[in-house]
C-alpha cells in the first residue's frame, strides 16, 4: 500500500483545538506552535517528495471544528506544500468544495455521486499536466451506514501486470478527452489536446488516466483501455474514510476511484472538503496564456458553505 499513514500528535491536536485555522502554523505564534509546525511539514513534505515510495499521506485524528476552521486548516496544510488552486471548470473555482452526495447527482460519476462507482482517475485529468498536483480530501463527516472504498492504485505499478508492448502502447498513444461530468465550460481545450496516458518523469511515470471520459482512436486502443480499466479495478487498494482523516494524494501518481454506496441526506451525510494544489502556481502561468478564462487563480479563498450541494457535480 503507498499510502502512509500518520496519526495526529497529541501536541499538533492541541495546537489545532487551541488556535484559529488561519495562522495555526505561523511561526510568530508560538514556539512550541512552531516546532509542531515544523515536524508536520516535514512529514508531509517527506512523504510526498517525488523519490519517495508513497504516493499519499492519510493523516487521521484531525479535530473537527466549525465548516470556516475546517477549510482554513486545509489552507493552512496546504501552504506547507504549495499552492491552492481553483479552475473556473470546476464547482466554479471555489478552492474548498464540499462533496456530499446530492440527490439530484445519484447516479452521476462525480464526487457528489452514490449510487454508481467512480472509476479510477486522476483528478482533472483532462488538463495534463496543468491539472493539480496534489489533491486534498479531508474527511468532516464519514456519515451513517456502510463507508464506500476510495480505490486507490500506483500507476508506477501498472508495469506489475501488464505487458512491455501495452506499456509502451500507453506511453505513446494518444487518446481523446471529453469533460467529466463535475467540469464546466469549454470543451475546446481538451478536445484539441490529444494526451497519451501514460508519461515517464525521470524516474518516475505520471498518468492522467479518466476512464470515465478518455476516448479511444481505434479498435486497439479500445481494447487496451478496457483490460487496463479491469487490471486497475482488480489491484486497487483503497481505504474507507473516517472523520477526521486527511488524505493528500499525489494526482499524477495516484489513480482513486470511489465505490458505490447508499447516501443519505440528513446531518449525518458522508461529507469530504476537496481543496486542489499546484506545486507552485508559476507552473500555470503559460496554461492561464492561451485558457485564460478557463483557469481563475485566487489569492484569497473563497468558500462553498453550502453543505448540500445540488446544482454542482
Ligand atoms: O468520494 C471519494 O472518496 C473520492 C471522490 C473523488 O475522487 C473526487 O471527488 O474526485
Ligand atoms: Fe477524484
Amino acid at each position: 500500500m503507498s499510502v502512509k499513514t500518520y496519526p495526529v500528535s497529541t501536541a499538533l491536536k492541541n495546537l489545532i483545538n487551541q488556535n484559529s485555522a488561519s495562522n495555526l502554523f505561523n511561526p510568530l505564534n508560538s514556539i512550541e506552535g512552531a516546532y509542531i509546525a515544523k515536524d508536520f511539514q516535514e512529514v508531509i513534505t517527506s512523504t510526498l517528495s517525488v523519490e519517495s515510495e508513497f504516493g499519499a499521506i492519510r493523516i487521521t485524528g484531525i479535530p473537527i471544528k466549525s465548516d470556516d476552521e475546517n477549510n482554513q486548516l486545509m489552507k493552512s496544510i496546504c501552504d506547507l506544500i504549495g499552492d491552492a488552486v481553483g479552475f473556473s471548470g470546476e464547482n466554479n473555482a471555489t478552492m474548498v468544495q464540499n462533496l456530499a452526495p446530492s440527490a439530484k447527482h445519484i447516479h452521476s460519476k462525480a464526487g457528489t455521486g452514490s449510487k454508481v462507482d467512480l472509476e479510477a482517475h486522476s483528478d482533472l485529468a483532462h488538463l495534463y499536466p496543468y491539472n493539480p498536483d496534489y489533491l486534498m480530501l479531508f474527511c468532516v463527516n464519514s456519515g451513517s451506514g456502510e463507508q464506500p472504498k476510495t480505490t486507490l492504485f500506483d500507476i508506477n505499478d501498472l508495469g506489475k501486470y501488464v505487458s512491455k508492448e501495452t506499456f509502451e502502447h500507453l506511453k505513446n498513444t494518444r487518446y481523446q478527452y471529453d469533460l467529466p461530468e463535475s467540469f464546466k465550460g469549454d470543451i475546446s481545450f481538451s478536445k484539441k489536446t490529444l494526451k497519451c496516458p501514460i508519461i515517464q518523469e525521470g524516474n518516475r511515470l505520471e498518468s492522467c488516466f479518466q476512464f470515465n471520459t478518455m476516448r479511444p482512436i481505434d479498435e486497439k486502443s479500445s481494447d487496451i483501455l478496457s483490460d487496463i480499466k479491469s487490471i486497475i479495478s482488480k489491484n486497487s487498494d483503497y481505504i474507507k474514510f473516517e472523520t477526521g482523516d486527511l488524505v493528500i494524494l499525489k494526482n499524477k501518481r495516484m489513480l482513486h476511484g470511489r465505490s458505490a454506496f447508499t447516501p443519505n441526506f440528513n446531518e449525518q451525510t458522508r461529507l469530504l472538503k476537496r481543496l486542489y494544489v499546484t506545486k507552485s502556481i508559476n507552473n500555470l502561468k503559460e496554461f492561464t496564456h492561451y485558457q485564460i478564462n478557463s483557469l481563475k487563480l485566487l489569492d484569497s479563498i473563497s468558500y462553498d458553505n453550502e453543505i448540500q450541494q445540488t446544482d454542482v457535480a
